[in-house]
């Protein structure tokens, strides 16, 4: 069986070098519920071993996700709830930990759980339609998959604090405004640019891409000085890799380096 085939709430197409993922329930606005979350699951871990360097994640129809799925949630218990959040936390730590990048690419809603899938990602680009909120608490809940700890360290305290608070919903400008997003682009060269991207930097060193892309996700979280300690410790290993030698000495040598990822 095909990637592609493997999943009935996921759309997987690889273009060079990047796989794009689209979540495609666009009846439910790509609601996420459990399907979607094992699915999602799976699908990273055949990225991972899949030789792609890059992974974009979209969604279909007018939103990216506007939210975990309601009715799937409405008369869970606590445990069930944990259950549910516990999975969805293990997803946005895949795509930290997942040794490429990976963009959201945002062109409509992108709310609640939907928010912090994109949030989950290494940045997002929207489109000019992209709307951005955690409302969770206009149902009498909180973000459950990571996304009050996400929103506060992309956007700062006082801004997450107003989002996840008054649940209210942002559009494309407002969210590039608080560094939400990284850029916003018109509707109908979203994925290209998310694409594009995703292959600009699949074509640098895949070691060294790695590399930062882990010490800038775990450096954040700790003091600076163990920080500055971990980015030394991976800027002097990799002068015992293959494309460390090669991109210096095509530099030198006055050539595009063909790095290996050794
Ligand atoms: N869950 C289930 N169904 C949904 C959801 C959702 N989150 N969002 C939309 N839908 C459904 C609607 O019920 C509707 O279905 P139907 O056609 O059968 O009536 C269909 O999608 C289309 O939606 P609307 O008709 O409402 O479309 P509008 O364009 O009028 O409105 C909105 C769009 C504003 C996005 C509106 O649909 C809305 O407010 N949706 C809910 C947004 C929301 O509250 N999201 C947060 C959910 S809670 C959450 O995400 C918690 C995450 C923490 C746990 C995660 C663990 C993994």
């Amino acid at each position: 069986m095909s990637v592609a085939e493997e999943f009935e709430t996921l759309r997987i197409e690889d273009r060079g070098d990047v796989r794009v993922v689209v979540l495609d329930r666009p009846k439910v606005l790509n609601a996420i519920d459990e399907q979607v979350i094992d699915e999602l699951t799976r699908c990273l871990e055949r990225a991972a071993s899949s030789g792609r360097r890059g992974l974009v994640l979209a969604g279909a129809g007018k939103a990216f996700a506007a939210g975990a799925d309601i009715a799937a949630m409405a008369d869970m218990t606590p445990e069930q709830a944990l259950r549910f959040a516990e999975k969805g936390h293990a997803v946005g730590e895949m795509l930290a930990r997942i040794p490429m990048c990976t963009i959201a690419a945002v062109g409509g809603f992108a709310l609640g759980g939907g928010c912090e899938l994109a949030l989950a990602c290494d940045f997002i680009v929207a489109s000019t339609k992209a709307k951005f909120g955690q409302p969770e608490v206009k149902l009498g809940v909180i973000p459950g998959f990571g996304g009050t700890q996400r929103l506060a360290r992309r956007v700062g305290l006082a801004h997450a604090l107003e989002l996840c608070m008054t649940g209210a919903i942002i559009d494309a400008a407002r969210a590039a405004e608080i560094g939400l997003v990284n850029r916003v682009v018109e509707p109908d060269v979203l994925l290209e640019t998310a694409v594009a991207t995703a292959q600009a930097i699949a074509e640098q060193g895949p070691v060294a891409v790695a590399r930062v892309k882990d010490v800038l996700h775990r450096g954040v979280d700790l003091p600076l000085d163990e920080a500055n300690r971990l980015e030394r410790e991976a800027f002097a290993a990799l002068f015992d890799t293959a494309d460390q030698k090669e991109g210096m000495r095509a530099f030198l040598d006055k050539r595009s380096p063909r790095f290996t990822g050794k």
